[in-house]
């Protein structure tokens, strides 16, 4: 492909938590296997964490780990932009601009909030209401073809297309109207003690329901094994057996095949032996990123560089389209 034809490809993560297997399998692992066909810009997305209170030198550890991480899975930052949202302010600026083309009916109906507004109920802030349009703010400063998420973000993503077709409308062309790129398998990972809900990286109530990438190989084995299943003992995909099949999409998700793939393989085993290979299969896939990440850390300046680079090169770009915006609102452009 050549360099003009490459599309954009973005999509951001909050350090609001330690990382998730699910937040791997959803989203780091693809980003990973796209980054080569097209211009890639990953962002951390401190600016969205803090629509929920975090600790300041936490939020800070947990942004700079998060940075590391994303090196330590195999983005490149020469190849790809890799940066900290609150390094760009245009993302701020274009929110607010945005904010005033979308309808509070809209926001309303998005499930994350009320999901959040729920589990955060002494701090329903007017950040968390316009998370989306953040979001949709940081999408459309990079003139995006594709945005890679999780089955969760759906909705968000839909919003995104809605505002920029709004202003689009009014304005002319200003905006690329994104796609979304939502994996086949591992879009949606849940809890390994209550699988019927998503697993998240900011689950504080039972630390036995999430995969964090970071924890120690055994202690994954264990959680695995303790996943809960159902009183049968029979390996199958199916909507009544949320524990398994949820095991056998990591599975899936893990080693490249489908579920039902997986159902196969697995076909004659006992629940045991099954979440044994499970374990061993999600071990050899995160024991290389741990020891890259390992590495990494010790590396003060080269991250330090990633971080000031990336922030240039998002910052360019970003700036570009946001004039755009400003002179097509009616804002002076100097
Ligand atoms: N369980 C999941 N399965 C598959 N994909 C998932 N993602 C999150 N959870 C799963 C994907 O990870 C990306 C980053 O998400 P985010 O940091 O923007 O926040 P989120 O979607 O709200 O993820 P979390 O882990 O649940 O964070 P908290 O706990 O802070 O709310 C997205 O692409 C998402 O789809």
């Amino acid at each position: 492909m050549s360099e003009e034809s490459r599309k954009v490809i973005y999509s951001a993560m909050q350090p609001s938590g330690h990382p998730s297997l699910g937040n791997y399998l959803g989203a780091l692992k693809n980003w990973k296997d796209l980054k080569n066909d097209f211009d890639c810009i990953f962002s951390i997305a401190n600016m969205h964490a803090i629509t929920v209170r975090q600790d300041s030198a936490n939020l800070r550890k947990k942004t700079r780990d998060l940075i590391t991480l994303f090196i330590a899975i195999g983005l490149d930052p020469e190849k790809n932009i890799i940066y900290y949202q609150s390094d760009v302010s245009a993302h701020a600026e274009l929110s607010w601009i945005l904010n005033c083309f979308t309808y509070m009916g809209e926001l309303n109906r998005m499930t994350q909030f009320k999901e959040k507004s729920l589990k955060h109920n002494e701090n329903i802030n007017s950040g968390l209401f316009t998370y989306p349009v953040l979001m949709a703010a940081d999408i459309l400063l990079y003139q995006t073809d594709v945005v890679p998420v999780g089955e969760d973000q759906r909705q968000h993503l839909e919003i995104c297309r809605d505002i920029a077709e709004r202003f689009n409308n009014i304005y002319g062309e200003v905006f690329k109207i994104p796609e979304g790129y939502i994996p086949k398998v591992g879009a949606k990972i849940m809890g390994l003690q209550n699988p019927t809900k998503k697993m998240s990286k900011s689950e504080s109530d039972n630390d036995n329901n999430v995969i964090y990438l970071l924890d120690d190989l055994n202690l994954i084995r264990n959680k695995i094994k303790r996943s809960v299943t159902d009183s049968e003992n029979e390996i199958r995909f199916s909507e009544d057996k949320p524990g398994i099949s949820n095991l056998l999409n990591i599975y899936g998700a893990v080693t490249g095949k489908t579920p039902q793939d997986a159902e196969r393989e697995f076909s004659g085993y006992g629940y045991g032996k099954f979440k044994e290979a499970v374990a061993e299969a999600v071990i050899n896939e995160i024991k290389p990123i741990q020891e890259k990440y390992k590495e990494l850390s010790a590396d003060k300046s080269y991250i330090d560089s990633v971080i000031k680079n990336g922030a240039e090169k998002a910052s360019y770009i970003a700036n570009k389209t946001l004039k755009k915006v400003k002179k097509k609102v009616g804002f002076p452009i100097f």
